[in-house]
């Protein structure tokens, strides 16, 4: 017997709406089924590759089309969805025209996790709806993340989880495998200001602006450089592992801007990963931003736009963004 007895569906009939609760319930549904999947791994024939390639040309691991698959069709019979977005589709799938609900999703973040046996999860983000009766269409998805009703991730980890806001908080479940339900083991989770911990993928530094390489040589100093303290990196290659860890443990998290591939400003999706992470995030009392504006402020011009992304402890992310405003850096990454 342990001391946490709260359902998902007892916490959603508190603090949701009746479609909102309808939503995370098929979401939360089609998790168990992908979860189960992971458990299987190589012997439900799941890993490697599909052999296509996505909208954002990567290559597509067979879990990335059956968790697609799976969250597509749940979410489009629905009632309250009116349309729904994948990171993994080019087009947007309209659904109910009298749901008052857009759903968009990364169904496999950290995918190419799965065949080495490490984390990966679904992110979602749920946004309103206001022409009923009418078919949606990808206009109506472009709002902004200030927008957004509830978010949250899906992580199928040593055990499977669910980070959940409804824009009071941020609330964690396990999911518990013997009655199949997701259970309430945090309502108030909180994200320490200050941290001796960062995430970033250290091998693109030639490409990062150079206040991100300002700033990172600083941590890497430690106590014999600008900080006065040193720093631990910890890198999963997984934005939604990173993110879990920051929640539970604190941190900062960047996928800054690089010159990688021209045109791409970043590699992370606004609407699939950035804006649901940056929600979680702040209703956990951290920070989000692309170094030079708040990520929910920015309004999307395509559903598949990239950002830089600055997420984690408020202390931390300020310290980046003064970094880019002392450099004079543009939100497209020029300078003024
Ligand atoms: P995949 O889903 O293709 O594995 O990509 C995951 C991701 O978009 C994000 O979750 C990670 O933070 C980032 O890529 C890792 O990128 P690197 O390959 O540069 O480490």
């Amino acid at each position: 017997m342990n001391a946490y007895s709260t359902t998902l569906a007892q916490y959603l009939e508190q603090h949701a709406t009746d479609a909102l609760a309808s939503a995370i319930t098929t979401l939360a549904t089609a998790s168990i089924s992908i979860s189960h999947l992971l458990d299987k791994g190589a012997l439900a024939g799941i890993h490697g590759e599909a052999g296509n390639q996505n909208v954002q040309g990567e290559a597509q691991k067979k879990l990335d089309v059956i968790s697609n698959d799976l969250l597509l069709s749940a979410l489009t019979h629905n009632p309250h969805c009116a349309g729904v977005a994948s990171e993994e589709l080019d087009e947007i799938s309209p659904a109910n025209n009298d749901g008052t609900l857009l759903v968009t999703f990364d169904p496999l973040d950290g995918s190419s996790n799965i065949d080495i046996n490490m984390t990966v999860g679904t992110i979602f983000s749920i946004l309103p709806y206001h022409r009923q009766g009418q078919k949606a269409c990808e206009d109506d998805f472009l709002q902004a993340g200030v927008n957004q009703v509830a978010a949250g991730y899906f992580i199928y980890g040593t055990s499977t989880m669910l980070a959940l806001t409804l824009g009071r908080g941020v609330a964690m479940f396990s999911f518990d495998p013997s009655s199949q339900a997701y259970v309430l083991i945090n309502d108030k989770v909180t994200i320490n200001h200050s941290t001796q911990e960062y995430a970033i993928n250290a091998s693109n530094r030639r490409y990062w602006l150079p206040p991100v390489q300002e700033y990172i040589d600083g941590l890497v100093a430690g106590d014999t450089g600008v900080r006065g303290k040193d720093f631990n990196t910890r890198w999963v290659a997984a934005m939604i592992a990173d993110v879990h860890r920051i929640l539970i443990r604190g941190g900062v998290f960047m996928y800054p801007y690089d010159t990688k591939i021209a045109g791409k400003a970043g590699k992370l999706r606004l609407m699939y990963e950035a804006n649901p992470m940056s929600f979680v995030i702040e209703q956990a009392g951290g920070a989000s931003t692309d170094a030079v504006q708040r990520i929910m402020d920015i309004t999307p011009t395509h559903i598949h736009q990239r950002v830089p992304v600055v997420l984690g402890a408020k202390e931390e992310v300020e310290y980046i963004k003064a970094l880019h405003d002392k450099a004079g850096i543009l939100a497209n990454g020029d300078k003024a």
